[in-house]
């Protein structure tokens, strides 16, 4: 390590006196102005992360839907999946180091993870459309430099785009080429050979409107849109060049607040959906004919996509075992369709990408989406060979054409993390292959009314839960409080849970129905306040 220069550059980057940061559910994330520091340091912990897994490591510079004037980092390891939880804690400590420990720091992190330092490293940068971004992708850039590691930047691209070239470089090209070209190919030849085998096929357009969070998903669909078969026609909303990014618009604010976004009309029964900020989530919505809102959330995306996998499997005739990974914010009634209609076994984890991942490969196909859109469907090694397998060479035709529909879908759907790009096309595939409406979609089940608040309290670490956060362990006497309030209601739940991107508890109810009560209890909405 050359000490001097790490000093120089360091200095160049100084930590705000007093700031401190936690690498947690999404990285570091706080306003932008904060941020200088930790992207420099990033970078550092990038190279020793390349040296000590011998693969290429991401780095993507975004805040996802949070406001514009935010900005954030994580790190994505070698299969695209989330940094290893052991990583969190390094980073929290370098990002935090007063600048004259900055080298001890890096020398204990290399002998606690045995990182041999003189391998090579290499990182893989993306950054979303902020404009912060550009200049602290930059600083991410001094710090891989400083420590001699090699560096590619795609510069704007998706969250899940970084997290796809990432694995694509480290499987040499299995998984696919890593450039967007290569992306745009694999998942557009996968949606092109689905939509030929759709029955309306030929019967004209298909449409839909995107709004896009006035973020990188437009940009990047406009890029694919050369790439899609002429049935489909998307429409791009919120697409950055008039307004903010994030602001009353994209898949957080239409989930929250149940209600469309500003900049796109909606005409009765018209299939909309939206991104987040950097394209990781979505969700779908429609007006009916009397002007009603309907918001068709993660845990009916991952419903419809269940019962289209399992059909299939079942028509293929193999023992591939398929659950379903939900969190404890999953609408009740979407876990009760899965296990009591659809004969699925449901898995309830933390909230947070890397637990409903970490989960979903246990099994043959694991489908996990956390209600607020973000989700995806994993493959075991085993089931995918099977399947490629059987797509080439059985015999019967009517399995050999459900294997070569599930082969479609395996490439079509980026398994390495939730992509909002690759889950609308699963998702337009699917409808257009069982020849279903949005209406019929949204009608599978019935969500139950809930309400998702959050307060501000002194200490939110005084809570402490278990149970997948179901149940609270700490402050005594809290869970008592809530079961005897959730024991007056019908098909009700209630949790509450410290956040883990924001100084704030969070709390969500549902039950039957939102009405007041037959004993004079107040609505649901006003359980709590
Ligand atoms: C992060 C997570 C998201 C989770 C949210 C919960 C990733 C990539 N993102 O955005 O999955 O739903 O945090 O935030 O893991 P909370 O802890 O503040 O409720
Ligand atoms: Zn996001």
């Amino acid at each position: 390590m050359d000490t001097e220069a790490l000093k120089k550059y360091s200095a160049l980057h100084p930590k705000p006196a007093g700031l401190t940061l936690q690498y947690g559910t999404a990285g570091f994330r706080t306003k932008a102005e904060q941020l200088d520091h930790v992207m420099f340091r990033m970078g550092l912990l990038a190279v020793l992360r390349s040296k000590a897994v011998a693969s290429t490591i991401g780095i993507m510079v975004t805040a996802s839907h949070n406001p514009e004037e935010d900005n954030g980092v994580k790190l994505v390891d070698p299969l695209g999946e989330m940094l290893h939880p052991s990583w969190e804690e390094y980073a929290t400590q370098l990002a935090n180091a007063e600048e004259q420990e900055l080298q001890k720091i890096i020398t204990e992190i290399c002998q606690k993870a045995a990182v041999n330092q003189h391998k090579d490293a290499s990182v893989f940068i993306g950054r979303d459309t902020r404009p912060s971004s550009e200049k602290l992708s930059q600083s991410v850039i001094d710090g891989i430099s400083v420590l001699g590691g090699q560096y590619h930047d795609y510069g704007l691209v998706t969250t899940p785009q970084l997290h796809y070239m990432v694995c694509c470089q480290n499987t040499r090209g299995q998984y696919g080429k890593a450039t967007l070209e290569g992306y745009y190919e694999k998942l557009s030849k996968a949606f092109t050979e689905l939509i030929k085998k759709s029955p309306s096929s030929g019967e004209g357009q298909r449409h839909l409107k995107i709004d896009c969070a006035n973020g990188i998903g437009a940009l990047k669909l406009s890029e694919m849109e050369p790439y899609f078969p002429k049935e489909v026609q998307i429409h791009l909303y919120n697409d950055g060049t008039k307004e903010k990014l994030n602001h009353l618009c994209g898949a957080d604010f239409v989930k929250v607040h149940q209600k469309p976004p500003r900049g796109l009309d909606m005409n009765p029964n018209e299939r909309c959906c939206s991104f987040d900020g950097d394209a990781d989530r979505i969700v779908y919505y429609y007006k009916d004919t009397t002007g009603h809102f309907h918001l068709i959330d993660g845990d009916k995306i991952a419903t419809l996509i269940s019962i289209f996998l399992k059909e299939l499997l079942a028509k293929v005739g193999q023992t591939l075992k398929m659950a379903v990974v939900q969190t404890a914010y999953a609408n009740g009634s979407s876990t009760r369709y899965l296990e009591q209609t659809l004969k699925v076994p449901v898995h309830c984890v933390k909230t947070g990408v890397k637990h409903l991942h970490h989960k979903a490969q246990e099994f043959d196909v694991g489908v996990y989406f956390e209600a607020n859109g973000h989700g995806t469907v994993l493959f075991s090694k085993a089931a995918e060979t099977k399947i490629r397998q059987l797509a080439k060479e059985e015999e019967d035709d009517e399995k050999r054409e459900a294997a070569k529909v599930l082969e479609n879908m395996i490439d079509l759907i980026n398994q390495t993390v939730g992509d909002a790009i690759s889950d609308m096309l699963v998702i337009e595939a699917i409808l257009a292959l069982k020849g279903l409406t949005v209406q019929q979609w949204d009608a599978l089940y019935t969500d139950l009314p809930n309400r998702l608040l959050k307060v501000q309290v002194a200490d939110r670490r005084v809570i402490d839960t278990t149970d997948a956060e179901r149940r609270a362990v700490t402050p005594p006497g809290l869970q008592e409080k809530i079961d005897a309030l959730v024991k007056k209601y019908k098909l009700s739940r209630a949790f509450v849970r410290p956040s883990g991107t924001e100084d704030v508890v969070r709390i969500y109810a549902e039950a039957e129905t939102q009405v007041r009560g037959h004993d004079g209890h107040l609505p649901l909405t006003n359980v709590f306040f």
